[in-house]
């Protein structure tokens, strides 16, 4: 895993700005509109989290932080997986990605997404802030399992039956916008 755009703390985030690799994919999330209005001083992405998971490897269900605009966009590339959706307990803490526990793990997911490779997912509004998501851990996604609820558009093309999909090594790019930032000599003078 690395970050791209600064060191989020409870502060704001240290900026320094995203590489051209990526910002190459901002022309896009414009045409999309994937962050119009979200906040008048950044039109485009200003973080982004690069994530590696093999095939077998997850990761529990939380909420994202509190550090960012509620709109997250995440490009696959590689391999698929299987997004799940787990409903936040409305008596905890919300917004904390501490908020993961083996207690989440435990209940069975409201809905999943199928993500393909080379797929765009935006997460906002109720998905963003009312449920929390999680990647199992497992090596096979069996499709007729679960609330996969963009079945069939999300199926591999040319496949008539629902397929058991094996995974391989999957690489996210989680784009996000940190509304507060930094500049180092800010940080020293606040210190
Ligand atoms: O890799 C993904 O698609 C999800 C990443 C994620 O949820 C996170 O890093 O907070």
């Amino acid at each position: 895993m690395f970050t791209s755009g600064g060191i989020v703390s409870d502060r704001g985030m240290i900026g320094e700005p995203l590489p051209v690799w990526l910002s190459y994919l901002f022309p896009r999330f414009r045409e999309a509109g994937v962050f119009e209005g979200m906040d008048a001083t950044h039109q485009d992405p200003n973080h982004c989290l690069v994530n590696e998971y093999l095939a077998g490897q997850g990761i529990m269900p939380h909420k994202d932080g509190p550090a960012y605009l509620p709109t997250v966009a995440t490009v696959t590339l590689s391999s698929h997986c299987v997004l799940e959706f787990y409903r936040h307990p409305e008596d905890k803490d919300q917004g904390e990605r501490e908020s993961t526990t083996e207690e989440n793990r435990a209940q069975e997911p409201e809905f999943s997404l199928l993500i393909q490779p080379r797929s765009l997912l935006v997460l906002k509004e109720d998905v963003y802030k009312k449920y929390m998501h999680g990647i199992r851990e497992i090596t096979k996604d069996d499709l007729c399992k679960g609330n996969i609820l963009n079945l069939p558009e999300a199926m591999p093309q040319g496949v008539e039956e629902t397929p058991v999909l094996e995974r391989g090594t999957r690489i996210s790019l989680t784009f996000r916008i940190v509304q507060k930032t930094l500049s180092t000599k800010k940080l020293f003078l606040r210190r």
